[in-house]
């Protein structure tokens, strides 16, 4: 076994017997009770899922294994000459619990770069959809294609020993990982670049090699890359992404099936899908005043026309968080420090400046601030990525590196098949009335 293979298995068999032990002498204790309006409205608050990896706090935002944004990027080894966080290190602490050395991280990079061949038939496919199809959609297919090269299928359909699942997840996980840039560039160079692709470099890391492909050879954009793939990686087990992942995963369908599907769930407007709505929402404000920085009185203006028509203002709002969100100010840090001047990134802030008190205004908006997505088209366009609707994939491409890492603590830990319980509104007004019951088995 490799030497990350080894730690996590070391670690993870210890957590199993933790978790044995406190089924053993604490399964029967209560953590809460459920309200009907909590079953109606989107499970809000309801805990009723563990993920490892990382932890959502209301006010201070995400915690990777206890580390906030700010401290990763403090302690997480960067690419040479560089101040960005390399997401290898972030993948390697979520994996195995603890922060990596550079060595680690090193480690990390070249077992990626092994294994980031994919296959032409992955290619082919791609290229039998046609051009102008959304690139998440074109993601996806991608991912399906390389279902092919599934480890845990192969050993599954042979007849593996359950306590082997682990061991294909965690391989299948790394590949996928690995394979992800070159299709997130292919896609992107094929639908916006003419069909010209680009080799990988071998010498680079991770993100570096991914903006290398895409066509982007400044060093900034690298380390937006970087920090980018950092930040967007993992959002606590519950959101739309990470929980769809793990749901699939429990019925033992591959990685491959598994991200994919989480993937689906990312390409939605409420949840990946934001980013792209920002920049396109800030691209009519601009064309329909005829201004390229548009004015805090119109933008306002705007924000309230856009209410007014029954739509969301993208990039504002969170069912968790009830601060502006850390991913946001680590991208607004970035910003002041490499583009202070630029004129999409100053309307992300005035915009910032006027968003929240109209949402509060409202009375019913539970967080009036930014999200990670507010700010992160901008910064793209800075460095020449005006195709806003490429942006999700990336957000798809960092997601990987929490969501498969839990996926491999999830088999590793034995988790079941997820199947909660549901109810109809029928049974409901039985119940009310003392003639049904509501509880599951
Ligand atoms: N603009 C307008 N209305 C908003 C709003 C926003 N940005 N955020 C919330 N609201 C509205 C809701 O639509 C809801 O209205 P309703 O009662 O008429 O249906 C009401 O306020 C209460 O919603 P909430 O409890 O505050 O939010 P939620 O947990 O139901 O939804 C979210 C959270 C993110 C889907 C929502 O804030 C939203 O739609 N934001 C805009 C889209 C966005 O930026 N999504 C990205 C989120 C981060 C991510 O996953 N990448």
């Amino acid at each position: 076994m490799g030497i990350i293979k080894d730690r996590f298995k070391a670690k993870s068999d210890q957590i199993g017997l933790d978790i044995k032990a406190l089924i053993k002498d604490h399964g029967n204790k209560k953590i809460g009770e459920v309200t009907l309006a909590q079953v109606y409205q989107g499970m809000r608050g309801i805990t009723g899922l563990v993920s490892e990896t990382s932890l959502l706090d209301a006010q201070d935002g995400i915690r990777f294994r206890g580390y906030s944004i700010p401290e990763l990027q403090a302690k997480l080894p960067k690419a040479p000459n560089g101040s960005e966080p390399l997401p290898e290190g972030l993948f390697y602490l979520m994996l195995v619990g603890d922060l990596p050395s550079e060595e680690d991280v090193n480690h990390v990079t070249s077992v990626w770069q092994r294994r980031s061949h994919v296959p032409n038939h992955v290619f082919a496919t791609i290229e039998a959809l046609p051009v102008n199809t959304h690139p998440m959609t074109q993601f996806v297919v991608a991912i399906m294609a390389l279902q092919t090269e599934s480890q845990f299928q192969k050993n599954y359909a042979k007849g593996m020993n359950k306590k082997d699942y682990w061991d294909a997840v965690f391989d299948d996980s790394m590949d996928l990982i690995a394979r992800l840039p070159r299709i997130a560039a292919y896609i992107y160079r094929r639908k916006y670049k003419g069909g010209e692709h680009i080799q990988p470099n071998g010498l680079l890391d991770w993100a570096g090699n991914l903006a290398h492909m895409m066509g982007y050879e400044d060093e900034g954009f690298k380390e937006l890359m970087r920090l980018y793939m950092t930040i967007h990686a993992d959002h606590e087990g519950g959101n739309v992404s990470a929980h769809t992942t793990h749901l699939v995963g429990s019925a033992l369908s591959d990685p491959y099936l598994s991200f994919a599907a989480g993937m689906n769930g990312l390409a939605g407007p409420l949840h990946g899908l934001a980013n792209q709505e920002v920049v396109k929402w800030i691209y009519e404000l601009r064309e329909q005043i005829g201004a390229e920085v548009p004015s805090k009185q119109q933008i306002e203006e705007y924000v309230k026309k856009t209410l007014s028509e029954g739509k969301v203002v993208p990039g504002y709002g969170h069912a968790v968080l009830r601060k502006t969100d850390p991913r946001f100010t680590a991208q607004m840090e970035f910003g002041k420090k490499h583009m202070a001047d630029d004129p999409l990134v100053n309307t992300v802030w005035n915009i910032y400046d006027a968003v929240p008190p109209i949402l509060q205004s409202l009375g019913k908006v539970k967080n009036p601030w930014p999200n990670v997505d507010a700010h992160s088209g901008a910064l793209l366009v800075h460095y020449g990525m005006v195709e806003y609707e490429f942006y999700t994939v990336l957000f798809g491409v960092s997601r990987a590196l929490g969501v498969l890492s839990s996926l491999c603590w999830d088999r590793a830990l034995g988790f079941p098949i997820e199947r909660p319980k549901s109810i109809t509104t029928d049974l409901v007004k039985l119940w009310l009335e003392g003639k049904g019951e509501i509880w599951g088995d």
